[in-house]
């Protein structure tokens, strides 16, 4: 029996730089709403150096790690947390593999990305990650089920 203060799944999904300088904000979001994830959490920002530092802190030693934090602190960033059941291991599907090139077609990076290092999307590799990279504070989890007919 599941506990009742079992944290829901999130995944932390971040357009990168060139995913948001080449017009695929849409195309991304869309994706994931069709797919029947709910949005819980989206805000555009520029991630300082120091936080995009720890974000692929695990990444420091390798010999890419000061070109990938050069490249998701050039330009805004489209953050976004997308909550339900299996939603780590789904997203990391439908955005498909770290390059482009030997992502299938039907994934975001297989469908729109060509470069290993401008791979349009970042998406949480483990729920626990998950739940490390969303936080809690901006997320919007109550009053979704409000009726769109006006009066
Ligand atoms: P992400 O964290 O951005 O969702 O990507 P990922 O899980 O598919 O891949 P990860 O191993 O976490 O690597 C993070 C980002 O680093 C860049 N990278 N470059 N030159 C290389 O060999 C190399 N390997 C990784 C990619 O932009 C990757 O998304
Ligand atoms: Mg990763």
């Amino acid at each position: 029996v599941a506990s009742a203060s079992a944290p829901v799944e999130k995944s932390y999904i971040m357009i990168k730089p060139d995913g948001v300088q080449r017009g695929l904000v849409g195309e991304v979001i869309g994706r994931f709403e069709r797919k029947g994830f709910k949005l819980v959490g989206l805000k555009m920002f520029r991630c300082p150096r120091q936080l995009a530092e720890e974000h692929y802190g695990e990444l420091k030693d390798r010999p890419f790690f000061p070109k990938l934090v050069d490249y998701i602190t050039s330009g805004p960033v489209v953050c976004m947390v997308w909550e339900g059941d299996g939603v780590v291991a789904s997203a990391r599907k439908l955005i498909g593999k770290t390059d482009p090139l030997e992502a299938d077609p039907g994934t975001i990076r297989g469908d729109l990305g060509l470069h290993k290092g401008r791979n349009v999307v970042h998406g949480s590799d483990s729920p626990e990650n998950g739940l490390r990279e969303t936080g809690e504070e901006e997320l919007i989890t109550e009053g979704m089920n409000v009726s769109v007919t006006a009066n």
